[in-house]
């Protein structure tokens, strides 16, 4: 007899955790998706490169960036904004692959958020000492819609904050294909990325790749 069948408590528990009211980790979640995104993400670094971007106040940022889809998000001395372009070499980011979509749609659905339809996905780079300071996301025009993040490679620690800059943040590891998707009440909270320790990934090697789906328009 399988009694599993009867433990819901264990299909829900630890493989999806709550951090607040409208945000969730979904462990594990996009491993049956690695092996096809992979090589999509390698054709998308030969197309628009990982560059390490310099913040209006003129600090070149840790994480190496690119970005995939309608819309991108881009940093310089003039601001922080989404383009269409990449400033790069002034051509269209490449497109979103379909199942990057399909990923970020069911993630969001899991978590309650019917109907996401992101047109920016931005891909983080860390290496070991990267990090990414506490921030809030606010150049999208959306706050209805949620954000999905999702983790590959060498584990990070991620600060779960508050509202404001100052509120004390929780300390949550994510893992190679963790997925984190929040919205709602929890969607402007402050987040950041503590320096990532030395580690090497089977796959990825020394790096943490982290794609996040965003509706920017
Ligand atoms: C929970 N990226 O690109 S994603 C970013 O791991 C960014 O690369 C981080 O923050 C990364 O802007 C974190 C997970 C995440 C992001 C934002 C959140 C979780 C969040 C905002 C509120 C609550
Ligand atoms: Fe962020």
């Amino acid at each position: 007899m399988n009694l599993d069948l009867f433990a819901p408590e264990e299909l829900s528990d630890k493989r999806q955790q709550q951090l607040a009211q409208d945000a969730f980790v979904l462990h594990g979640f996009a491993a049956p998706y690695v092996a096809q995104l992979l090589p999509l993400l390698e054709a998308i670094q030969q197309v628009s490169p990982f560059r390490h971007l310099v913040t209006p106040g003129g600090f070149r940022m840790s994480v190496a960036m690119t970005c995939c889809g309608p819309l991108g998000w881009t940093s310089d001395r003039r601001g922080y904004r989404y383009s269409a372009v990449d400033p790069e070499h002034g051509r269209n980011w490449p497109p979103m692959p379909e199942i990057f979509l399909q990923l970020a749609q069911a993630a969001a659905a899991q978590a309650g958020f019917d109907d996401f339809q992101p047109d920016a996905c931005l891909i983080n780079r860390y290496q070991p000492g990267t990090k990414l300071s506490l921030h809030q996301d606010k150049d999208e025009q959306d706050y209805a819609a949620p954000i999905v993040s999702v983790s590959l490679g060498i584990p990070a620690i991620f600060l779960f904050g508050g509202q404001e800059r100052s509120d004390k943040s929780v300390r949550v590891p994510l893992f190679h294909g963790d997925v984190v998707v929040w919205g709602g009440v929890d969607r402007l909270r402050y987040h950041g990325v503590l320096p990532l320790k030395e580690a090497e990934h089977p796959l990825l090697g020394r790096q943490r790749i982290n794609l996040t789906f965003r509706k920017a328009a």
